[in-house]
């Protein structure tokens, strides 16, 4: 076992059971694990089934005479070795099992090859996460990939853990394991469910003082490309604010007070309006600073309070599905709650309270060309007040309506489950060659974040009062891995770590003399890049720091106006967005609705 700190407390019984928690990464495209020396923040799936096996530890589920050890490793920042596991599972008889935890389906095909050694040495693993839940949600039978791991020995557990561990845990201990444990189609409620927790070693693992968790899970909306609708449903799940408030309390005690809160859309978490007093009751009566990243749909601001009370909560960020700002588009995905005429009053709430945006776009929707998509991102740079901006391909992921409609229709998708990242073409697509695709992806990151455009991001943050010495580094770290480090930002991290025996089976081992130049190479020229990067933005930042003071102003920022839909591209580019403009100002003239055309739904917070 690697770290004895990473377990729980010893005590002096006569057996000890070891569960070792993997939380796995996956391949790159040249086939090494994608590790990194710092990964970015703790895994909420990780830290879920460990707070959910120390409450078992802690009950003594398996008897007052058998301890529980449980050590948590997070692939993407900690080598697994495989080695060390299995001479430790020996050397206490197999008696415990190893989790492979929260395995999206890029991560399954990883998965099964650390399953491999571990089912040959006669060690029970049991495989959990989105793959396994999302392909058992949509399909009645087992697929392929499922079935091998099935033939492998491993344990498929399908669903939430809440409420559960107790029996998975007696099976083990019994070597008596079900092949699957299937909850799908019964989701636990949160409510005083155990909380998720890592210990400080782990935590300390990644960049800073940031954790996640979970206040609800679940959102109402339908959106054709979203897996979480059918794995963790539509109805809102929730912790209580006393449960919240633990787990803020328990991570300030340990020095951490960032967290990034990972329900998918916190504005429709039914509790979010309690959950927020019990914040802004820690922040200004018990003084407690802490703050937020939450994720958000583009209605949020219609909520009444939500904003205001956001700002006062702490959050300091938001991320929003923004997707596209083609309404055929949207409505081919079903997103249908993203409205066009909203945008901008959306984004100028946020920024009237000095809260940094963080959008999602997706490339590839049935009606984009790379010509279309190309201008697109210029109208968001000129029009919309958005920080940072965020590229996807439009991917079948297993567990989405999308995928089981292509399985259905017979639609090729790439088989390699590992390349299922948002970050590869995986489908034919009608008006653009793979090529082209792959070329429109890589070529947005650079249209959106321009030396140019930087400084204009740079120059509304500072006018909303933003730190923009935070939002530089950010902006660093989002356009850089892209273009230098060839990862998507949430797969990124500091100093990659490559190690030539970590390389999918599929691929040779690449013999050292040739393997150790090559990561030489590999390492300066990067670093060199990123160094260039860091000083260009290092220069535009200090720039537009220096003008602090002065007040500035764009066609972006401007507030929004009765005669905006005739004039801004965003409303005019296409037929569709003149459509949506349309039928906008026909629902507010049926509603009654004041204001202009682009507010016809209600005014911002
Ligand atoms: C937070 C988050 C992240 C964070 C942190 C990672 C993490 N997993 O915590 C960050 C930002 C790093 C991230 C990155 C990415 N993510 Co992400 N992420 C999420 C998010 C929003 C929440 C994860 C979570 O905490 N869920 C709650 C936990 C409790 O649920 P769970 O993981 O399913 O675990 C439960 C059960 O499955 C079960 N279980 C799980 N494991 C085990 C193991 C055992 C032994 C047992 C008994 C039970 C069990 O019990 C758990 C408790 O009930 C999910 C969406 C979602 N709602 O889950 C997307 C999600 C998991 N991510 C997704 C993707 C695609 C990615 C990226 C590839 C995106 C990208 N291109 O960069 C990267 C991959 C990087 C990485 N290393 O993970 C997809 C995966 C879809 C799929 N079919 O594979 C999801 C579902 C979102 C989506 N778009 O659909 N992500
Ligand atoms: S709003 Fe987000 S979480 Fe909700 S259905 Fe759409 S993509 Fe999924």
């Amino acid at each position: 076992m690697q770290s004895r700190t990473q377990r729980t407390e010893a005590t002096s019984a006569r057996r000890r059971f070891r569960v070792v928690l993997v939380k796995p990464s996956h391949y790159d495209d040249d086939g090494y694990v994608i590790r990194w020396f710092r990964s970015p923040m703790p895994a909420n799936s990780l830290a879920t089934v460990y707070g959910l096996i120390a409450d078992c530890a802690q009950r003594k589920v398996l008897g007052p005479d058998v301890d529980i050890d449980i050590l948590a490793i997070d692939e993407t920042n900690t080598r697994v070795r495989l080695d060390r596991i299995i001479a430790d599972m020996r050397g206490n008889g197999n008696f415990g099992f190893v989790g492979l935890v929260g395995v999206q389906s890029n991560q399954y095909p990883r998965s099964l090859d650390l399953a491999k050694p571990l089912r040959d040495a006669g060690i029970n693993v049991v495989l959990g996460g989105f793959h396994v839940s999302g392909m058992l949600a949509m399909f009645a039978g087992i697929s392929a990939d499922l079935q091998q791991a099935l033939d492998m020995g491993v344990t498929l557990f399908a669903g939430e853990a809440e409420g559960r561990m107790d029996q998975v845990l007696r099976d083990a201990a019994a070597d008596a394991l079900k092949p699957m444990y299937n909850y799908i189609d019964d989701l636990p409620a949160l409510e005083d469910a155990v909380t998720p927790f890592l210990p400080g070693n782990t935590v300390r693992k990644t960049i800073g003082n940031v954790t996640t968790f979970d206040a609800g899970r679940g959102c109402p909306f339908q959106c054709s490309f979203c897996t979480i609708i059918n794995v963790q449903g539509r109805k809102s799940r929730r912790r209580t604010p006393d449960d919240v408030e633990r787990i803020l309390r328990d991570n300030f005690a340990q020095g951490i007070d960032r967290f990034f809160i990972t329900d998918d859309n916190f504005a429709r978490n039914k509790d979010w309006e309690p959950i927020f007093d019990r914040i802004i009751k820690l922040r200004e009566e018990d003084g407690m600073d802490v703050r937020f990243l939450i994720q958000v749909d583009t209605l949020c601001h219609k909520i009444p309070n939500f904003v205001a009370k956001a700002k006062r909560a702490g959050v300091t960020r938001i991320f929003i599905g923004l997707e596209n700002i083609n309404p055929d588009n949207l409505l081919a995905a079903k997103k249908r709650q993203n409205k066009i005429t909203e945008y901008r009053d959306m984004l100028l709430a946020w920024k009237a309270v000095g809260i940094w945006t963080y959008a999602g776009y997706i490339l590839g929707f049935p009606n984009d060309t790379p010509d279309s998509a190309r201008r697109d991102i210029e109208i968001i740079k000129k029009e919309m007040p958005l920080d940072v901006l965020e590229f996807f391909f439009l991917t079948p992921l297993p567990g989405s309506e999308d995928h089981k409609t292509l399985w259905k229709k017979g639609v090729p998708m790439d088989p390699d489950l590992n390349k299922y990242d948002l970050e590869h073409a995986l489908t034919p697509h009608a008006n653009m060659s793979k090529a082209e695709w792959e070329k429109l992806y890589r070529d947005a990151w650079e249209i959106y974040y321009t030396p140019a455009h930087i400084e204009t991001i740079l120059r509304r943050a500072q006018a909303c009062g933003i730190n923009i010495l935070r939002l530089a580094q950010i902006i660093l770290w989002f356009s850089a891995s892209p273009t230098v480090e060839k990862v998507h930002p949430l797969q990124g991290g500091i100093l990659r770590l490559k190690n030539r025996h970590e390389r999918r089976p599929e691929l040779p081992m690449v013999p050292a003399w040739r393997f150790f130049p090559w990561l030489a190479w590999d390492f300066l020229a990067k670093h060199a890049r990123l160094a260039g990067a860091a000083w260009r933005i290092l220069r535009i930042y200090r720039r537009v720091a220096r003008s602090a003071g002065r007040p500035y102003t764009d066609l972006a920022m401007s507030p929004v106006t009765e005669d905006e839909t005739a004039t801004l591209e965003l409303f005019t580019h296409n037929k569709s967005a003149r459509e949506a403009v349309d039928h906008a100002r026909k629902v507010r003239t049926l509603t009654g609705a004041a204001g202009p055309a682009s507010a016809v739904l209600g005014s911002t917070a």
